[in-house]
């Protein structure tokens, strides 16, 4: 499966939802199938967009979280898997495209390549839902089953090795920031005072 297509079958499904990327390729590809002022893409800091979401989860239960990450990236920081466990947070679902690689930055092979196992790893770390799919149906079906069940779940998306020709967009990283934190206030702030 492509992440492309992927992102494309569960596109419309984040519309009405919080979303947190890291960065590089798949946020330059969300971007590019259309960017929505309630993304955010977590620039530079890998293995920390699941820590980002996992905060905004807890503050904000009245929003369902999803989390778009890398292997690379949760590579990076396992210990965000024992976190998010720990909080098991009933509004996120954390989606980890599985290249194999750190294709961002000229595709070094990771450790999923040499079998280790994300999903795997993420049920050991506690997360209660956790699947592994390969398919863009199959990720839809357990993207679906995923937000229905209102449980924290890690799906471990494999997919092809490929990206986009060029990462820049003209969002900027304050742009994105700015909009962002605006999204996130705006239900608050029209709430009646207390
Ligand atoms: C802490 C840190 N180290 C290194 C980088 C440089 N970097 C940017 S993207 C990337 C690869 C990300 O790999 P992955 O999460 O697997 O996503 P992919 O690029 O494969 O889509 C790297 C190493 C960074 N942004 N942050």
């Amino acid at each position: 499966m492509k992440r492309i297509d992927a992102l494309s079958a569960i596109y419309d499904r984040l519309e009405h939802r919080v979303v947190v990327t890291i960065m590089g390729a798949v946020a330059a590809e969300l971007q590019s199938i259309g960017h929505r002022p309630n993304f955010f893409y977590l620039q530079h800091a890998m293995g920390l967009a699941s820590s980002m979401g996992l905060g905004i989860a807890l503050t904000r239960p009245d929003k369902e979280v999803i989390v778009l990450d890398g292997d690379g990236s949760v590579l990076m920081n396992l210990g965000g898997l024992t976190t998010l466990a720990r909080y098991r947070p009933k509004n996120l679902v954390h989606v980890i495209f599985d290249n194999e690689s750190l294709l961002s930055v000229g595709g070094f092979p990771t450790a999923t390549s040499t079998g280790s196992d994300l999903a795997a790893i993420a049920k050991a770390s506690g997360v209660p839902r956790t699947a592994t799919v390969s398919t863009v149906d199959a990720l839809t079906r357990a993207f679906d089953e995923a937000l229905a069940a209102r449980e924290l779940s890690t799906i471990v998306a494999k997919v092809d090795a490929v990206g986009p020709s060029a990462f820049v967009t003209d969002l900027g990283l304050l742009e994105n920031r700015f909009q962002f934190q605006r999204y996130l206030c705006r239900d608050v702030n029209s709430r009646p005072a207390r």
